[in-house]
């Protein structure tokens, strides 16, 4: 055997050591004396990548070799987290590189912190994507993840005075070691301009278009490992250029500035995400920014296909193209142009590659979230797309005449374009006609997505709807975010649950044992006291470990109400001032999470929170028993402190509205109890961990849709519950805005006089169930119980196994193992 272990591969502490000492010197080019935390972090994460290299190099020669059913997942957000910690795991040397950093005199996990967070995402919807990927690579499925590079994420929040601020999240400021750029890859996008049929050789009817812009998209790579496996995946992210460094002609003619303003306009592509929750319409770039990193992975997968030496025709036996909602959908179009124009196939034959290739996933009801584009917007960016759509849609229509003979309604309400005023591409519309699967993302969001938004379509095409309820990945939120609890699992039930989630079932054989009950509550304990260092270096408010730590993460919107959360806090501030002996267990509100920058309402929302945490955290009278925090800048690399120091996790949208939730999914893995209305994914995870271990409460999505029928008059319930009256009462009369009446006017008068989420029909449940949870929390026992049966029943929330059913059913692609070959 070699006495000495290869630098960039080796993985025994010393040769980490080594190699860590090296990449230092030689990358970051400095020594230990004048390094920066930084350069430590830089020089770690070059150490992980090595160890990576062989793994994604192998993987890739044998995708290529054995010509691969490959998914594509296409989406304009992935919120991948930290890579640092997540590779460490999936690579099974954690434990030595802890080691290996310590011995050197670092502080480990103050490295993995160090680590800038890509936040290439909004929420929910992209930080799924990164799960996906996590799960695809640990099945070994043969996968690329396609979106963009934005050279500005999601904007980081700070509070002022208790108001949002943002400021530019500039995430690759100190280098990004994960990524490499394949400039060799690149690809153009043409935008503008005309088209201009004609007939060729053969005597057929083409087009050409002739655009007004071109932008050049580069390709960079960053890998996504397996656990334990050695498959290591891609995401390749698109990032936007001009053509060549100057546009000569300008240049001759002299405008050399012309020329490169050319240039920033082309860069300007992928410069930032865009928030949601605010009106799209109108944003332009946004548009550019889809049809951009959509063409540059179509024309990818080609340059793969051709590579292999397959006709364009097998496009659809190689690639399966995912479509993570709608920000993708105009691929339909533009494989549809790329087949019809760039390679000469007939409209039939590429029409059945393009929807055999096709799957979307909706990921929202709300109808303000359905994207549709301006007709005159969309034609003048992209002529060819729009006259490929106008066909796609003559032919669809004469379809659903032919099913539905003489129903006007249905051929309006299906049709691509939207008539009934300014005109419109719906993209949801687009993407359910090209596409072989539609799904929702759980159980009652896909039979809410048949019944309303989607319901002509699936009268249409029942067979095409699917339910694929989300997941979250085991690796990194448990075992990276809670290595303390994954462990004391592991002693007992071994260490296979992380790819077997039907193992953790296995817990519940523990519920009664008082050793392993203790244990389980020791390191929750644990992690409360680590977070409370953490609230106060944030926000320098002290809070009690031994309170319930009541945790309501996520977007701040109206529909998710955290607004709620705030009136319930009122309320119990009020019973306390009256009762300050009032038999309750002390509570810490827990807030965290960012508001779209234009949507008033959310960053009032927050404006609120912190203001009733001012006047009640100080407050003598209560003596402690309510803290309220209001986190800053809430992100992945937060938010895994977070979750597993939950006691009740907030699950309290307006029933209907929430499409799945994911953070549900995590808190209930780490422990966390829910209280939770009947919505998204709330309804799954409460059959699975049983009736008994959920505080339900509210109206369900009948109830609500019957409410609104019938006439919804929120100020009934205001009139006729005094608890609920002094509340808004005390936030009108300025209580919490320093005798200022006008401050949250606006939240006032929306609940008193529209209510559009059910806030006042809801409270009074949310109220009496909160009191239940007071009383469960004070049986130590019970409550410790209820926790572990959280954890031991929500393996089916894995990302895996919604990766394993969307292979199966949607994408029917199989494993392929990988070997490393030295
Ligand atoms: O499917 C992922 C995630 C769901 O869990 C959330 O319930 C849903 O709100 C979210 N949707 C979005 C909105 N995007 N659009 N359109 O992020 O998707």
């Amino acid at each position: 055997a070699p006495q000495y272990e290869d630098d960039r591969t080796g993985l025994s502490v010393e040769t980490l050591k080594r190699a860590f000492m090296d990449n230092l010197f030689y990358i970051q080019g400095k020594f230990p004396q004048i390094a920066s935390q930084n350069d430590y972090y830089m020089a770690l994460a070059y150490t992980v990548r090595d160890r990576m290299l062989q793994r994604w190099i192998s993987t890739a020669q044998t995708y290529t070799s054995q010509g691969s059913r490959t998914v594509c997942y296409l989406s304009a957000e992935f919120l991948m987290g930290p890579h640092l910690g997540n590779n460490l795991i999936n690579l099974g040397i954690y434990d030595q590189v802890q080691q290996a950093v310590t011995e050197l005199g670092l502080d480990f996990q103050a490295l993995l912190y160090q680590e800038e967070e890509p936040g290439l995402g909004n929420g929910g919807l992209g930080r799924l994507a990164a799960c996906f990927l996590d799960s695809l690579a640990t099945l070994q499925i043969p996968a690329i993840g396609y979106g963009i590079r934005y050279e500005f994420g999601i904007f980081d929040q700070e509070i002022r005075d208790g108001w949002q601020v943002e400021i530019t999240d500039k995430w690759l400021r100190h280098g990004n070691p994960w990524e490499i750029p394949r400039p060799e890859w690149s690809v153009e996008v043409k935008l503008g301009g005309h088209t201009e049929a004609y007939t060729d050789e053969q005597g057929q009817y083409r087009v050409r278009w002739h655009p007004y812009q071109v932008v050049k998209g580069i390709p960079y790579d960053t890998p996504i490992l397996g656990y334990l496996v050695n498959t290591a995946n891609t995401l390749r992210l698109w990032k936007a250029e001009a053509p060549e460094s100057f546009d000569f002609t300008a240049f001759n003619r002299g405008d050399y500035y012309g020329a490169v303003d050319e240039k920033i306009i082309s860069e300007n592509v992928t410069k930032v995400l865009y928030p949601n929750d605010e009106p799209i319409q109108g944003k332009r770039l946004r548009l550019v920014q889809q049809i951009f990193f959509v063409s540059c992975s179509l024309q990818d997968m080609f340059r793969i296909l051709q590579g292999q030496g397959l006709p364009v025709t097998r496009f659809h036996e190689k690639f399966t193209v995912q479509l993570n909602d709608t920000h993708p959908a105009v691929a339909v179009a533009e494989l549809m142009r790329l087949l019809l124009d760039e390679y000469g196939v007939n409209w039939d034959t590429a029409w059945e590659i393009t929807s055999r290739s096709c799957a979307y996933t909706n990921h929202t009801l709300l109808p303000e979230a359905l994207e549709r584009w301006p007709l005159s917007l969309f034609g003048s960016l992209l002529p060819r797309h729009l006259e490929i759509i106008f066909e796609i849609n003559q032919r669809f229509l004469d379809l659903v005449r032919q099913r539905f003979p003489g129903d006007a309604g249905k051929i309006q309400r299906m049709s691509l374009i939207d008539e009934s005023g300014e005109r419109y591409v719906r993209m949801a519309n687009l993407a359910t006609v090209g596409s072989m699967a539609v799904n929702g993302v759980a159980a009652l969001h896909t039979d809410l997505l048949k019944q309303t938004v989607l319901n002509d379509f699936y009268a249409l095409w029942p067979a095409k709807f699917n339910n694929k309820t989300n997941g979250v990945t085991p690796r990194r939120w448990m075992l990276l975010s809670n290595l303390r609890l994954s462990k004391l699992i592991a002693s007992r039930i071994g260490k296979t649950w992380v790819t077997n989630y039907d193992e953790l079932q296995q817990l519940e054989k523990l519920q009664d044992d008082p050793e392993f009950r203790q244990e389980w509550r020791g390191i929750k304990r644990a992690i409360k006291t680590d977070l409370v260092g953490y609230i106060q270096e944030r926000t320098g408010i002290v809070v009690s470990p031994d309170s319930i730590f009541d945790v309501l993460i996520k977007r701040i919107h109206e529909y998710k109400r955290q607004h709620l959360q705030a009136l319930h806090i009122i309320s119990l501030y009020n019973r306390l001032k009256r009762d300050p002996n009032l038999n309750i267990p002390a509570r810490t509100f827990i807030f965290g999470g960012k508001a779209a920058p234009g949507y008033f309402m959310a960053k009032l929302i927050i404006k609120l929170i912190n203001a009733i945490g001012e006047v009640v955290n100080p407050d003598p009278d209560i003596q402690g028993k309510i803290k309220v925090v209001f986190l800053p800048d809430y992100n992945v690399k937060f938010s895994q402190r977070v979750f597993p120091a939950a006691d009740l996790s907030e699950q309290i949208s307006t029933a209907g509205k929430e499409a799945s939730g994911t953070g549900n999914m995590k808190f209930a893995m780490n422990g966390a109890l829910t209280i939770g209305t009947l919505d998204g994914a709330n309804v799954e995870i409460r059959e699975k961990v049983g009736a008994d271990n959920f505080f339900l409460f509210g109206l369900n999505a009948q109830e609500v849709m019957a409410l609104r029928a019938h006439g919804y008059r929120p100020w009934e319930y205001y009139n006729s519950n005094p608890v609920l009256k002094e509340v808004i009462d005390q936030i009108a009369g300025g209580m919490f805005s320093r005798g200022d009446t006008s401050l949250f006017r606006p939240i006032v008068d929306s609940l008193l006089n529209h209510d559009p989420y059910f806030l006042m029909a809801d409270f009074q449940s949310f109220i009496d169930t909160q009191e239940r949870v007071s009383q469960a929390y004070q049986n130590t026992e019970q409550w410790t119980r209820m926790s572990i049966l959280n954890t031991a029943r929500t393996g089916f929330f894995s990302s895996d196994r919604s990766m394993q059913q969307y292979c199966q059913d949607i994408w029917h692609v199989s494993a392929v193992p990988i070997e490393v070959k030295p």
